[in-house]
């Protein structure tokens, strides 16, 4: 497995050596400019017609929460008319949107589910 480099870590590089250097090595210090992947959130759509139970089940299936809160977030999603299920990497988010369109249309239902980037 590839070793990570935490952000703003400073890296020792070495500097060639001048003709008068006496052949010294210098350490300078260079900060990464590696910045944190963008996170992507996944929103549930409301909708008149899928019933309550079966986005209690997706939520609990698809992002991994237990019933008391795959409850919480359906209600928000119900009142509110959208609710966050989760926050992942772009492709995991595309994958869980996938996933949740996917049962939706075996079961029949209108279900719309979204991923964007988070702020
Ligand atoms: N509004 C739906 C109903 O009253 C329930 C529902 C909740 C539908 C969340 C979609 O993402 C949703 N049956």
């Amino acid at each position: 497995m590839a070793t990570k480099i935490p952000p703003k870590t400073v890296q020792p590089t070495t500097k060639p050596s001048t003709p008068d250097d006496g052949g010294s090595v210098v350490l300078e210090r260079r900060t990464q400019k590696v910045k944190p992947p963008q996170m992507h959130q996944v929103l549930m759509l409301n909708d008149d017609y899928t019933p309550m139970e079966f986005v209690v089940v997706v939520i609990q299936e698809f992002f991994s929460k237990d019933r008391e809160t795959a409850t919480q977030i359906m209600l928000k999603i119900h009142l509110d008319g959208k609710a966050v299920c989760g926050v992942y990497s772009k492709d995991v988010a595309a994958t869980k949107v996938d996933q949740v369109l996917e049962a939706a249309k075996q079961s029949g239902h209108p279900l719309q589910c979204i991923s964007e980037p988070v702020e």
